[in-house]
Order: structure tokens, then C-alpha cells, then sequence
């Protein structure tokens, strides 16, 4: 396998004017024929013209309407060497999408067609320069069987449509805005759709569609509000307007990723549009919003603007996320957005800087860009687009994007040119900046304070360091956004939230006018993407719990304190926590008087997961956590059963299901306190649960149900385990509930049920959905039976990879996340992950995908 490097990088040495494209599908085969103009670049170090292409084969090509055979075939690539300055190339060839299981380029599935190029998809389809940097205008014509596939969709306008002889129909579709061949698109199905409208702020109508299989028609409502919600969002913040008449979404089972921004023809995983309240989660919910909104805000960031090369994915992929995510705090609570958000970031983000395939957000080398759709492109990189918004302020970064806008439309740029949009509309020098694209590594920022009373100043002094990662060494200190704000000993608020702009290794920062010893809130709202170590006590995270403006230091000083009391007890299990638990309860009693955000207490009274804490750890022991972390709930339990029932109690349901902010806050509070009722998995709990899965009206509160019973060994987890199946077994997606529950059993059956369900008729190997549903779930979500010291659960993913990886290299290459921290685990869980990579490292035939990430994680 070959690594790629960002220094290699030169442009095309062929534009191209038009791409004029054919699809003739037949049940056996479907033909492409692809007519596209090439120019030579201006400057071009060559003439040979280079085009990517595999699992083709080649019937026809002409030049200039002449056959031609002057090409060479490689096995991934066509080359014609010395080629004129302007000519048109014909390319006909066949290819077999329904044996495509790799569910890239153009594939079947459950009786449909459809395409996911990017990154590197369209080569399976045509011989092309497949990368980002070459754009053109597209049209496209697609014939097919009309009764089989009566709707046949590709991007932009359709211009015509008419039947042909032998029960045949075709559609011809035209792009008049120059994309990348990564954001073409083809879907081709009997399904049905869903109709709205949206008038652009210039006035304009757009005809909004989803597609879906029948019968899916009434989970749409929620996706095509989203939309809707969306479109009008990046008008109202970016000024950013919609220039097609027709937006299409459309919803397929088998789907490698979440979702695709192909123009005009959003390609999406079911399980992120279809949502009802029968059959999804408020978090599948929440989901869909964010996802709809990440694929069209790629509109403008990723298609209008889109990148010169992989290098600079998260140029439209930090940058979207950024943008969904202030969305949905737009849409729902902006702290509990950000909570969880950095919930995620720390739990999936750090893991990955912390293991051998640490990488740079923009990275200088790869050997499959597939590997690349990582955490740390798309979170962290978000992370870096919200630290420039803190830097330049709203109305400053505002001037930043819609400079970048008008300088870059209809181009492919770096992520240096973003950051120089945000230099010069703002007049800030970003060059230090610009080294969190550069430098891997969670950094670290340690904190302290001194208090002078004569002089009534608080000294605050910070010190930052980046770890080394792997090929990296010696980094240089960052420009790191820290926002602080002062409270006195009272809670109250003296000095409101101010930016400290870190540069140096170490620096301090003085607050004059401190009347009494304050107790600073660092790192507000998270204000840098860093690991902050202070010289705070537990007095004052108390209250900074209690007290503090800022939503998000106020649930951070909460889960600091939990963390904290986590490590005393792993240190000592008859550690004293009777002041924690005693706080505890002042936060449920606080919940149930029922003044504030029901969503924000929710989060208050969750202790930090094994992920999450398993981050903060020299040596990571998973069941030791969890034994730590199950003593304290436990604990909370007995302290406070009564003040929970009656949580529990206050916020039961009442009234009409709504998935309105305030009606899923409610509900993730009485789940929490039904989780904490049922931390002791005794008989009582067991009724208690199924009790709350019996009254349950909507999919929330059955999942929260029967989450508090997997555990269990009580007759009621299989009662209800078996309902469910019965009740929810023709929906694909609650199948995957039904397995990912399952699978999360933190119990000795655990290796004898995931046999089961691995034999289970409806388990499916070429379904991702189901692969996540089954293999992801057991493998993140069970931290404690996964890391069995008989290395059973490393075994079972080992082999999962192996066998996907012949079947689906992406989804095999995925699977190997939780094994890549492995040199970080106790020595007896080391050897057996590293025996795991090393039996895939030894596997015949391994695809790039898994070879890259199992060869550098082992190094
Ligand atoms: N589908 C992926 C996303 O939207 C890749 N572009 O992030
Ligand atoms: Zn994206």
C-alpha cells in the first residue's frame, strides 16, 4: 500500500469543460458511458492524462467520436499518454452494482440503486480524475425498467423524462453549477415521496422531496421540518441562500456512512431521516435534525466551497459540524448542546489523539483517505472553527465567511485559505493559529491562581503542552481562546466571562479590582478543545457547581467532583464520599422543585461514563471503573431513593407525546431517575422497569426501560426483550435497538447471548446498520465485558474484521476504533488486544482501509 503525502500535491494536468454521463440499468449489468471534455491545464508539467478507475471493464472508447485505443489499462488506471491540448474522450464500460458490497460507487441494495462517491467512489462508476480539485458542469441520463424502478434520480434540474420499448423509462437530469465527481449522485427505486415547498429569502420556491420505501411515508414529518428549519437558519446566520429549484433527499438501508451532501441529491442512512414517536428515540430525533442540517448547510461549505484535496476534508467537515451544531443549540438548550457535544468530543476525539492514530486535523499523509472521516477532522475541527469564533466574535467571524464566500465560490481551497479569510476580515495575525491544523494531540492546560489581598488582584497562570504523537515531537505552544469569568466566595459573579488569548508556553493573566479570594470559572462553554488540570478544591467546584453563570462550568464542576470521588474510591474502596452523595442529593432535590432546564439537570445527575472517565487515566482498567463507578451510584441510591421516586414520579408522562425541547428535557429526567432507581438490578428494580416499559407510549422511554434491565437476571428482561421483538420486528431500525440493547449487558451470559444473536435470522453482514447495531454496540457501549480478561470480546471483533474486511472495507476498518488505544490498558488486556491486530496484521489479503489503521495502531 502507498501513503499519500499533502507536499506531493500538484494540480490536474486536465480540466474538464462538461461531463455528459449514461446509465443503462439491466438486471445483469448496468453500461456507463461517460463523454467529458479535457483542457490542459495552463502550465501543465505533463500532457499524459491520468484517470482513475477499477472493477470495470472497458467496452468502448473514442476520441473525438473516433474509436481510439490509444490508452494503457492499469489496474487502476487509464492512462493516455501525450494527449492533445483539447479533446472529448467516450468511455463505455459495464459494472455489477448489485455484487458491489463495498457500498461505494454505484451499489444495489434491498431492490434499489443508488451512489456514495466520496471520497473515492466514482472511479467504480467511470474512468475519471477522481479527486476534488477538478470541476465541472454534469448532465446525466438514466434508463431503466419502469416498473421496477419507476423513480430515477441523479443532480440538478430534471430537463426530461419519457417512456421507451420494452416497459423501459428514462429521466436526463442537468447540474449547471461546476462540482467535484465526488458530489455526483444516482438513485434509482420504486419508492415513494414526500412534497414541501420553502420560499428563499430572495423570494424563490424550492420543491423539497424525501424519498422512501412505501409504508415509511408517515416517518418523514420530523426530516422534512429539519429541512425546512435549516434552510431558513443559514439564510438568517450566514446569509447563505438555496440556488436550485429542487431539493431531494433520499432514504436508503445500506449506507456506509450517516449521510451524503451530493448537490441537490442528499443520499441518507434511513436511520438518520426517519423518526416517529413509536419507533425513535428523542436522541434519533435530535439526530435527524442535525444530520438534515449538516447535509444541507454542506450546500455552501463542502459544494459551492469545496476542497483542492483530502488534505483539507475538514475545510468542509469541521467547518459543517461547527455549523450543525450551533443549529441545533439554536434549535433546542445551547448548554446542553454544548455538553454534549464535548461529551462526545472527549469520549470518541481524545481516544483517538491518545492512540497511535493520533492525527493532525489537517493531516500530511495517508493511505486511505476512508480512514480520514475521523473525530479528530470533523470534532475537533469544529472545535477549531468555534475557537475562531471566539477569537474574531460573532460579527467579525460573520465578515470572515461571507469574505470566504465571495472569494472562494465555485473553487476548491485549503484549509489555510479559510483561516486566511478569518486573518484578513479580521486584521489578526492567525499564523500561530493555524498550528492546531498542524500539531496532533489533545493539549493540556494547567491552571492556578493567587490571590493578592493588598493589591486586590488575582494572578491567574497557565501553562499548556501537546503531547508527542506518532511522527510528531516538540510542539509548539498554541494560540488557545481561555474564557474566564470570577466568582466571590458568596457565588456571585464579580468578573464576567473575558477571553484570555494564551500564545506562550506559560503565561499569566492579572484581574484587578478583587475584593475577596474570587473563585475562577475556567475554560467557559469549553473554550478551547484542551484537558484542563486546576489547583481548584473541592469547596470550590462546590460552588462553581452551584453557582456559576456559565451552564456549561456548572455541569463541568459537577462532573470534575464525580470524577474526582471516582478516584478515591479506585484507590480505596472504603474512601469517603458521603459529601458527594450528600451534593448529590441537593441536585435531585432541586431537580424535583422543577425550576430550570429539566434536559440540563438530566445531564447534572449523570455521572461521567467508563469512556469518558477511562480518558483521564494512566492505565486503563475498565471493570476496575466500573466497579468504582457502580459503588457510587449504588450509594446514591440508598442516600436519596425517596427524593428519586418522587422525580421520578413528578415528571412521569402526561398528555400528547412531543418531541418540543422542553418535553424531551422531561423525559431524560425521568429516565435518569429510573436509572438510578435500578443501579442494583434487585427484583424491585426489575418491576420497576418493566413497569415504566408497559406505560410507555414512545420509543425513549421503552429503550430507557429496557437499558435499566439488560443488566438484569430477573425473569422481566425476557419478557420484555421479547415484546419489543414482537411488537417492533418488521422496522429495520428498532431490530437494531433490539441487538444493540442486547449486546450492552454488562452480565456473565454475555458470550452466549452475542452467539445468538450473531446467528440470529435477522442478523445481516452486509447490512452496516446491523454490523453497528451488533459489533460497534458490544464493542463501546459493554466497556467491561469487551476488555474480558479472557479475551473473548477481543476475539469476537477480530473476526468480525477479518470477514468484513473481504465484504465491506470501510465497515471493517471502522471496527478496529476500539482496539486502537491498546498499548493504554492494563498489561494482562494489553497483550490480547495487541494479539487481536496482530492476527488481523496477519490476515491474507487485507484491504488498505484495515491494513493502514491495524499497521499503525500495532507500531
Ligand atoms: N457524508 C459525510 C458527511 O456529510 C461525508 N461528507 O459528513
Ligand atoms: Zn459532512
Amino acid at each position: 500500500p502507498k501513503t499519500i503525502y499533502l507536499k506531493d500535491y500538484t494540480p490536474a494536468t486536465y480540466r474538464v469543460g462538461h461531463v455528459d454521463l449514461s446509465f443503462a440499468l439491466f438486471e445483469d449489468k448496468t453500461i456507463v458511458k461517460s463523454v467529458v471534455q479535457y483542457i490542459r491545464s495552463e502550465g501543465a508539467v505533463s500532457a499524459d492524462l491520468v484517470l482513475n478507475g477499477q472493477d470495470q471493464v472497458v467496452t468502448g472508447v473514442e476520441m473525438d467520436g473516433v474509436a481510439f485505443d490509444g490508452y494503457t489499462l492499469t489496474e487502476h488506471q487509464m492512462i493516455i499518454k501525450d494527449a492533445a491540448e483539447k479533446f472529448t474522450l467516450s468511455i463505455t464500460s459495464e459494472i455489477d452494482p448489485a455484487s458491489n458490497t463495498a457500498l461505494e460507487g454505484l451499489y444495489k441494495s434491498q431492490g434499489s440503486y443508488c451512489t456514495q462517491c466520496e471520497a473515492e467512489g466514482f472511479r467504480r462508476i467511470t474512468y475519471f480524475q477522481d479527486r476534488p480539485d477538478v470541476l465541472s458542469t454534469f448532465s446525466v441520463r438514466i434508463e431503466g425498467d419502469k416498473s421496477k424502478y419507476p423513480v430515477l434520480l441523479s443532480n440538478g434540474n430534471l430537463i426530461a423524462a419519457g417512456d421507451l420499448e420494452h416497459g423501459r423509462h428514462f429521466t436526463a437530469w442537468s447540474d449547471p453549477f461546476p462540482k467535484p465527481c465526488y458530489l455526483f449522485a444516482l438513485v434509482a427505486g420504486n419508492l415513494v415521496r414526500i412534497e414541501d415547498t420553502f420560499q428563499t429569502m430572495s423570494g424563490r420556491q424550492v420543491a423539497l422531496h424525501i424519498y422512501v420505501r412505501a409504508g415509511d411515508e408517515l416517518q418523514c414529518d420530523h426530516a422534512m421540518q429539519s429541512l425546512k428549519k435549516a434552510m431558513k437558519w443559514d439564510e438568517e446566520k450566514y446569509g447563505r441562500e438555496y440556488q436550485l429549484d429542487l431539493f431531494n433527499i433520499v432514504a436508503v438501508s445500506d449506507f456506509n456512512m450517516g449521510a451524503m451532501e451530493n448537490t441537490s441529491l442528499n443520499i441518507f442512512n434511513t436511520k438518520l431521516v426517519l423518526a416517529h414517536q413509536e419507533t425513535a428515540t428523542d436522541t434519533d430525533f435530535y439526530s435527524v435534525e442535525a444530520v438534515i442540517g449538516h447535509e444541507y448547510f454542506h450546500n455552501w461549505t463542502g459544494n459551492r466551497v469545496t476542497c483542492r484535496d483530502w488534505f483539507q476534508l475538514s475545510l468542509k467537515e469541521g467547518l459543517t459540524v461547527f455549523r450543525d451544531q450551533e443549529f441545533s443549540a439554536d434549535m433546542n438548550s445551547r448548554a446542553v448542546q454544548r455538553i454534549d457535544d464535548v461529551d462526545q468530543l472527549r469520549r470518541l476525539q481524545f481516544s483517538e489523539d491518545a492512540s497511535p492514530l493520533a492525527h493532525a486535523v489537517q493531516p500530511d499523509n495517508f493511505i486511505e483517505i476512508s480512514n480520514f472521516y475521523t473525530t479528530t477532522v470533523y470534532e475537533k475541527g469544529a472545535e477549531l472553527i468555534r475557537m475562531q469564533h471566539t477569537l474574531l466574535g460573532t460579527d467579525t467571524y460573520r465578515k470572515a465567511t461571507d469574505l470566504y464566500f465571495e472569494r472562494y465560490d465555485g473553487h476548491a481551497v485549503t484549509c489555510n485559505d479559510f483561516v486566511q479569510c478569518m486573518a484578513d476580515a479580521s486584521g489578526r495575525d492567525m499564523s500561530q493559529f493555524f498550528l492546531w491544523y498542524k500539531q496532533a494531540g489533545t493539549p493540556t492546560l494547567a491552571a492556578s491562581g493567587q490571590y493578592n489581598a493588598a493589591q486586590q488582584q488575582y494572578t491567574l497562570s497557565l501553562t499548556q503542552s501537546q503531547p508527542d504523537t506518532s511522527g510528531q515531537t516538540d510542539k509548539k505552544p498554541l494560540h488557545i481562546p481561555v474564557a474566564v469569568g470570577l466568582l466571590d466566595e458568596h457565588g456571585n459573579e464579580t468578573h464576567r466571562t473575558q477571553i484570555l488569548e494564551m500564545t506562550a508556553r506559560e503565561q499569566s493573566f492579572t484581574f484587578d479590582h478583587v475584593a475577596s479570594r474570587p473563585v475562577p470559572s475556567i475554560l467557559r462553554g469549553f473554550s478551547a478543545p484542551v484537558k484542563l488540570i486546576t489547583d481548584l478544591s473541592d469547596d470550590d467546584l462546590r460552588l462553581l457547581q452551584l453557582k456559576d453563570t456559565d451552564g456549561f462550568n456548572k455541569w463541568e464542576s459537577g462532573q470534575t467532583l464525580a470524577l474526582r470521588n471516582i478516584e478515591r474510591v479506585m484507590a480505596d474502596s472504603a474512601a469517603d464520599i458521603s459529601q458527594f452523595v450528600d451534593d448529590f442529593g441537593v441536585v435531585i432535590e432541586q431537580a424535583v422543585a422543577g425550576a430550570g432546564d429539566k434536559a440540563l439537570f438530566a445531564r447534572a445527575l449523570t455521572l461521567p461514563t467508563i469512556a469518558v472517565i477511562a480518558q483521564t487515566q494512566t492505565v486503563i482498567d475498565p471493570a476496575a471503573i466500573d466497579q468504582a463507578r457502580t459503588h457510587i451510584l449504588t450509594s446514591i441510591k440508598r442516600a436519596h431513593k425517596d427524593a428519586l421516586v418522587r422525580l421520578y414520579d413528578d415528571n412521569a408522562n402526561t398528555g400528547a407525546f412531543s418531541v418540543s425541547p422542553a418535553a424531551m428535557g422531561r423525559r431524560a429526567l425521568q429516565n435518569i431517575a429510573l436509572e438510578l432507581l435500578t443501579v442494583t438490578n434487585g427484583t424491585g428494580c426489575a418491576t420497576r422497569a418493566k413497569a415504566h416499559y408497559d406505560g410507555a407510549n414512545n420509543m425513549t422511554d421503552r429503550v430507557a426501560a429496557m437499558a435499566c434491565l439488560t443488566d438484569s437476571t430477573q425473569a422481566e428482561r425476557e419478557l420484555v426483550f421479547a415484546d419489543f421483538y414482537e411488537r417492533f420486528k418488521a422496522y429495520q431500525l428498532v431490530v437494531d435497538k433490539w441487538f444493540t440493547l442486547q449486546v450492552m449487558a454488562n452480565r456473565p451470559a454475555i458470550f452466549d447471548d452475542f452467539a445468538k444473536l450473531r446467528q440470529h435470522h435477522e442478523f445481516n453482514i452486509k447490512n452496516p446498520n446491523r454490523v453497528r447495531s451488533l459489533y460497534s454496540a458490544f464493542a463501546l457501549n459493554n466497556p467491561v465485558q469487551f476488555h474480558h480478561p479472557s479475551g473473548q470480546g477481543y476475539a469476537i471483533l477480530r473476526d468480525a474484521i477479518i470477514e468484513l474486511n473481504a465484504i465491506n472495507p470501510q465497515i471493517a476498518s471502522r471496527l478496529v476504533t476500539p482496539l486502537r488505544e491498546w498499548k493504554r490498558y492494563a498489561p494482562v488486556l494489553q497483550v490480547q488486544m495487541q494479539s487481536a491486530l496482530q492476527a488481523i496484521m496477519d490476515t491474507p489479503n487485507l484491504s488498505n482501509d484495515v491494513f493502514e489503521l491495524v499497521s499503525k495502531s500495532l507500531k
